[in-house]
């Protein structure tokens, strides 16, 4: 299987991410994901009802904007459109008025996509991979995963899903890592601004030290 421009595989599946001044946030007892935003009313969904949906496995690469992809990754969970409109739709005005959808990890990540995006047929609220529930690592207890979009949109340790029916304020605008609003790897829409090619090596050359730190909040790696 080709990878998409400018990615190379690693072997294994790294902890990577932005909030690695911590380990991963502790799994709650009994863990909701929140339905929030412009819904008529915010309902706090219990995590257990994902097993009582209609489930999907899904074969996966997942690509991470700085460079690195994982390759033939299983992924177990409800596909987010099925989620949105079983349990979501209900609480809406009007779904077609929605266009934007944040993800919020229990370690205060979040994550915007377009609807668009997100109704893909690809895109999971996971809660096993290879056949397995989550780890820490991966996101326990729940996680977004898109793999058609950069990791970054893959919120893990999924905790609130709001719904917006315009763009929400950017958080990065000015970072010089600006992330693209569609992120989508076959595109390389890796930056807001800059085309994706250009800007290869500055990422590239931040995967070392992230995988430093990030192992060394992993809970996999001995310390
Ligand atoms: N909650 C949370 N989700 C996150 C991140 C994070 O720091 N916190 N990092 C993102 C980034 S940049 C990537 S590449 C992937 C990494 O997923 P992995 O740790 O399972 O490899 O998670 C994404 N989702
Ligand atoms: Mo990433």
């Amino acid at each position: 299987m080709s990878l998409p421009p400018g990615q190379r595989s690693v072997d294994g599946f790294p902890r990577f991410g932005t909030h690695l001044h911590h380990p991963p946030p502790p799994v709650p007892a009994d863990p909701v994901i929140e339905i929030g935003g412009a819904v008529t009313e915010a309902v706090a969904m219990p995590a257990t009802e994902l097993a009582t949906l209609p489930r999907q496995e899904l074969a996966a690469d997942f690509h991470c904007v700085a460079g690195w992809s994982a390759t033939g990754l299983l992924w177990e969970g409800v596909p987010f459109e099925t989620l949105f409109r079983t349990k979501v739709e209900p609480l809406l005005e009007s779904a077609a008025s929605i266009s934007h959808v944040v993800f919020e990890g229990l370690d205060g990540y979040r994550s915007i996509a377009i609807l668009e995006d997100a109704m893909a047929s690809d895109v999971l609220i996971a809660d096993r991979l290879d056949g397995r529930p989550l780890d820490t690592d991966h996101g326990a207890p729940v996680r977004l995963v898109s793999p058609s979009q950069y990791g970054f949109v893959s919120t893990k340790h999924l905790c609130r899903i709001e719904f917006h029916t315009t763009e929400p304020p950017l958080p990065d605008r000015w970072s010089p890592i600006a992330a693209h609003g569609r992120a989508r790897v076959w595109q390389e829409e890796r930056h807001r601004y800059l085309p994706g090619r250009t800007v290869r090596p500055v990422y590239r050359w931040l995967i070392g030290p992230i995988r430093a730190l990030s192992a060394r909040g992993s809970r996999n790696v001995p310390r």
